[in-house]
């Protein structure tokens, strides 16, 4: 008797989660970034996008290497270091039928690729840009960059005397309009923050604490998984209803929960715990990241929102062809359109 092979779970597409994988990753065994990893390939599943229609972007840095480990078939470019957000703009222009996310680390973000993130930032170019945050330079053997606390010590004895940049607050003082942080050990928020992210019209940043088991996982590290796991403060409890599934028929009390509707019609919806905090309000998201740094706590969830804001589309008034597709003919101005510039100059 021939058995029949155990049918595979599929998503509304009818891809099995195997074609949202990539390469086996060569990075050291519990590197936080691997975790990421897994979760990006459950969320774009779960979000049934087809793997095709991504661009995935990064610079250099064992982060940088990480999208070689998901989505196989999609497009991809290794930017140079701390140079991805200028080519992922490029790209985005270029093809904006494209799902864009960019994955970096502190160093390729904070640090050396400082001025290109934020520019990024206030023209709101549409795409996702993961930070793989483990406060150290992973792939150059453990330096700090600029995401290190102030004190750390490294295994071989430097401390940093240097303040640290928070990716997040900075973020939203440049203008982003989707701001998370999450842990890579907290996958139950980090996929429904990704696929809200997917959702999203402008640029989503997510900063993940993501550990590096080699060079920076000690206990006093606010960038390690022993401090992350004691210190991770949840702002709600986060789920993701994506516009082709029925929103669930539960009443909950007032109060108790806030949808955020976005633009393709998903709901993000966050259900309160402790501390009330609305992520449509700009200077409570300030607040609170200034707040709980000083409690030496990791806040982590959705911490600031604004689905309807304009992206660098909008200002730039791109039509709704990607340019990629766009003929010689159609891009190259005629000798009247010429004509009419210079008139309008005399
Ligand atoms: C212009 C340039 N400067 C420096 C380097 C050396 N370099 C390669 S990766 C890296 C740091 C990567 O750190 P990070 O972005 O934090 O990523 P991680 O490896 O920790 O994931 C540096 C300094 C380089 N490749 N190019
Ligand atoms: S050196 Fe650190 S960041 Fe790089 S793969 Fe190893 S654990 Fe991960």
């Amino acid at each position: 008797m021939t058995r029949k092979p155990p049918s595979q779970k599929v998503n509304r597409l009818g891809l099995p989660m195997t074609e949202y994988k990539g390469l086996p990753s060569t990075l050291c065994k519990g590197c936080g970034h691997d975790a990421i990893t897994s979760q990006i390939v459950k969320a774009f599943y779960e979000s049934a996008i087809e793997p095709h229609r991504v661009a995935k972007m990064s610079g250099i840095g064992c982060s940088s290497k990480t999208p070689a480990y998901f989505l196989s078939t999609a497009h991809g470019f290794n930017a140079v270091h701390g140079r991805m957000p200028s080519v992922a703009t490029g790209a985005v222009l270029g093809n904006r039928s494209l799902v864009t996310i960019g994955v970096s680390g502190d160093g390729d973000t904070a640090s050396i690729g400082l001025g290109q993130f934020c520019h990024l930032l206030r023209r709101n170019v549409p795409m996702i840009y993961i930070i793989e945050n483990n406060g150290v330079y992973g792939l150059t053997k453990g330096q700090f960059s600029a995401t290190a606390d102030k004190g750390a010590a490294l295994k071989t004895g430097a401390i940093n005397d240097l303040p640290p940049i928070d990716c997040c607050t900075l973020a939203i003082e440049m203008g982003c309009s989707y701001v998370a942080r999450s842990f890579s050990g907290d996958p139950k928020q980090l996929v429904p923050l990704i696929q809200g992210a997917l959702s999203h019209q402008g640029t989503a940043v997510i900063d993940v604490v993501s550990p590096c088991v080699t060079f920076n996982n000690r206990e006093d590290s606010t960038k390690s998984y022993p401090w992350a796991k004691e210190h991770e403060e949840l702002l709600h409890q986060i789920d993701f209803v994506p516009h082709f599934e029925p929103i669930e028929e539960v009443e909950y009390e007032e109060g108790e929960s806030k949808d955020v509707e976005m633009p393709d019609g998903s709901v993000i919806r966050l259900r309160k715990l402790e501390r009330g905090h609305d992520p449509s309000d700009r200077r409570s998201a300030m607040r609170i990241l200034e707040d709980t740094r000083g409690k030496g706590e990791l806040l982590t969830g959705l911490i600031y929102v604004d689905p309807q804001a304009d992206n660098f589309f909008d200002l730039l008034n791109l039509g709704d062809r990607p340019l990629a597709q766009l003929g010689e003919e159609e891009l190259r101005p005629g000798p009247e359109v010429l004509d009419e510039v210079m008139k309008s100059l005399m």
